[in-house]
């Protein structure tokens, strides 16, 4: 029985992965074949690349959380935090991990574009653990600086960390099933990587004011001294008295420094803040896309945009 199940054997959906990732390779190119049906082998090999991805999302998952000490993932106790696996993680973290190659092999060997996926797979998964070494790396122990959390370094770490493999992969994936040659779609990576930035900004957001219940974790962006967009903004706008108290509370494990932060985040309003930025983001996405010279390509932009504008999970 899956162990999501418990007795009933009913999986709820709260506690599974939303497969956004993984169903958008198959959204995406159907939207690029404009309406023309799609065979059965071509939905076949479009949701196999949709699985790749999704492994390569669990792998992700694993580690990220062992990295961020964090409690849960999809409403249950994250997979290291169980006492049989705690460690053995790290090897299931790799296992999942070598489903993409394998499964590469398996259906794609013959076509033309393999290699292609291969070496996207590769490139991809490189972008982001560097992104995450960068996530990682400016909460070092001893080095806590506030003053190197700025807008470019929370840029530079989302884009790397989260927008190529969320949202640019996807669509490469279908473009190349489409033979397309990737390379030449630079303009719609740079609305894809900018589309990824809004959506890490949104998860961010959602660490510490969304409801532990809809997300399915627990924040812990705060406790972790996280470059979060939030306290880049707070940081913004605090005034010397405030920057005194995050300084003094932020990145600390106990509740009561982390109360204090988000107390302070209350006062300074960044929820209106983040209001804003949205329908800013919005908008700017917006225009990016409808200048696109494909009505195609429009429409895939503007189903992924359409999927995150003010998600809650
Ligand atoms: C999301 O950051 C980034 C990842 C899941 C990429 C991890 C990359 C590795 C090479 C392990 P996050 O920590 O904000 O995500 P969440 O809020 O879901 O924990
Ligand atoms: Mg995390
Ligand atoms: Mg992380
Ligand atoms: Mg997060």
């Amino acid at each position: 029985m899956n162990p999501a199940s418990g007795s009933t054997g009913f999986v709820s959906k709260s506690r599974l992965g939303k497969l956004n990732r993984g169903l958008s390779v198959i959204d995406s190119y159907k939207l690029l074949k404009e309406g023309k049906e799609l065979t059965e082998e071509e939905i076949f090999l479009a949701s196999a690349l949709g699985w790749c991805i999704e492994w390569l999302q669990a792998y992700f998952l694993v580690l990220d959380d062992i990295m961020d000490s964090s409690h849960t993932r999809r409403g249950q106790p994250c997979w290291f935090r169980l006492p049989k696996v705690g460690m053995i993680a790290a090897n299931d973290g790799v296992l999942l991990r070598n489903h993409i190659p394998r499964i590469l092999k398996n259906h794609f060997r013959g076509k033309p574009y393999y290699v292609d996926l291969l070496d996207l797979f590769n490139e991809v998964e490189f972008q982001t653990a560097s992104g995450q070494m960068i996530d990682l790396i400016t909460t070092i122990q001893g080095e806590k600086d506030l003053s190197k959390y700025t807008l470019s370094l929370h840029r530079r770490i989302v884009q790397y960390k989260t927008a190529y493999y969320s949202f640019y992969l996807p669509v490469a994936c279908a473009l190349l099933m489409a033979g397309e040659d990737i390379e030449k779609h630079t303009d719609v990576k740079h609305v894809l990587v900018e589309m990824g930035t809004y959506f890490q900004v949104q998860d961010d957001y959602l660490d510490c004011f969304g409801n532990p219940e809809t997300i399915g974790k627990i924040g812990t962006d705060i406790e972790d001294f996280k470059c979060s967009w939030l306290v880049v903004k707070a940081l913004e706008i605090c005034n010397g008295e405030q920057k005194k108290l995050l300084e003094e509370n932020y990145g600390k494990p106990d509740p009561e420094n982390v109360a204090k932060v988000k107390a302070l985040y209350h006062e300074i309003n960044l929820q209106g803040v983040f209001a804003e930025y949205e329908s800013k983001s919005y908008e700017k996405l917006t225009t990016s896309i409808e200048a696109h010279p494909s009505k195609a390509v429009q429409a895939v932009l503007k189903s992924f945009l359409g999927k995150i504008y003010k998600r809650q999970k």
